[in-house]
């Protein structure tokens, strides 16, 4: 299956869900008051956030003015577009050190995909010949390292653990020297799964990325926050808090390859600014994409780009 397929697929129980309640209300011609302010409803039931789901709107309103919508899929392609502009003006490569070592930290509440998508990472680079070392500054949970330990020995990339329960910010640190006398070309940071309504636990992320920062210049070049892509209204909340903490540079969507709600990703592009990066579509090694904005806005309204 393509990627774009399994984007669709991942995409459908929202995109049906939206085409659905559409399809009942639409009516050929100019679009009403009426079913705009209904559009407005199924947009805000889909997660794509109020903020975003305004300008939409608007946007629509204001092109309904000059023209009328004789389908139902020139609709879709209007709004897909539109939100494909949301992503557009925020979009942003995956950030590379001019020299020495590129690192990425991966942060996000608990269960979200982070230490999987680190591992995806490594696969990625260490099959360009990358040479790659993991950080597990997870000393939380219980046996996060050794999760890690088995993607290092899978992909060849080094590891860098202390013992259950030390300090995140030493292994950090350890991380950060061995990246530089190692000439790493990528330091991938794993961080504990963290409630973003925990303040130390939050101290404790920041103290993890200032480690970085101090160690290797322009560090982390990344702070990734990782979203399960089925979480809903929630990701903003977390997006809002995280950003708050830390400097998040990008989002890693996950499982979509699931049954997840991407309106989420509009919501955080529109109202946080941050951009999507990456997209997790399944469990293994491979299942890691660059984002591509037109895919995903064209599979949340179930449809393909021209
Ligand atoms: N289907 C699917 N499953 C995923 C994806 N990414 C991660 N998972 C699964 O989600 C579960 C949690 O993934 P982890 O990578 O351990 O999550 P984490 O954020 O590191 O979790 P904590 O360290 O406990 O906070 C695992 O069962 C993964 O296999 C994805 O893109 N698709
Ligand atoms: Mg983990």
């Amino acid at each position: 299956m393509s990627v774009f397929q399994k984007l669709k697929q991942g995409l459908s129980k929202t995109s049906s869900n939206i085409r659905n309640k559409i399809q009942d209300i639409f009516r050929p011609g100019v679009l009403s008051d009426e079913f705009l302010d209904e559009l407005e409803a199924v947009l805000i039931q889909a997660d794509v956030g109020v903020g975003a789901t305004t300008d939409l709107i608007d946007s629509l309103r204001e092109e309904s003015r000059s023209r009328s919508f004789e389908t139902v899929e020139d609709l879709y392609r209007t709004m897909a577009e539109k939100v494909a502009d949301i992503f557009a003006s925020v979009d942003a490569p995956l950030q590379v050190a001019g020299g020495g070592p590129t690192v990425y930290a991966m942060v996000g509440v608990n269960g979200s995909g982070k230490t999987t998508t680190i591992a995806k990472l490594a696969h990625r680079y260490t099959r360009q010949t990358k040479k790659v070392i993991l950080a597990a500054a997870d000393t939380f949970r219980a046996a996060a390292d050794d999760q890690l330990a088995v993607w290092a020995k899978r992909t060849g990339a080094d590891l860098i653990r202390h013992s259950h329960g030390s300090d995140p910010g030493a292994v950090a640190f350890d991380a950060a020297k061995a990246a530089i006398a190692r000439k790493a070309d990528l330091l991938l940071v794993d961080t504990a799964g963290r409630l973003h309504t925990k303040k130390n636990l939050m101290e404790e992320l920041k103290k993890i990325i200032r480690v970085l920062s101090r160690e290797i210049p322009g560090a982390p070049h990344e702070i990734i926050l990782v979203i399960d892509g089925t979480t809903g209204q929630n990701g903003l909340v977390q997006a809002r808090e995280f950003a708050q903490a830390v400097d998040i540079t990008g989002l890693c969507i996950t499982k979509l390859d699931g049954s997840s709600k991407g309106g989420i990703a509009v919501a955080i592009a529109s109202e946080l600014g941050i951009p999507v990066k990456l997209v997790g579509v399944g469990e293994q090694a491979e299942d890691l994409r660059d984002f591509d904005s037109r895919s995903f806005a064209y599979s949340l309204f179930g449809i393909d780009p021209a």
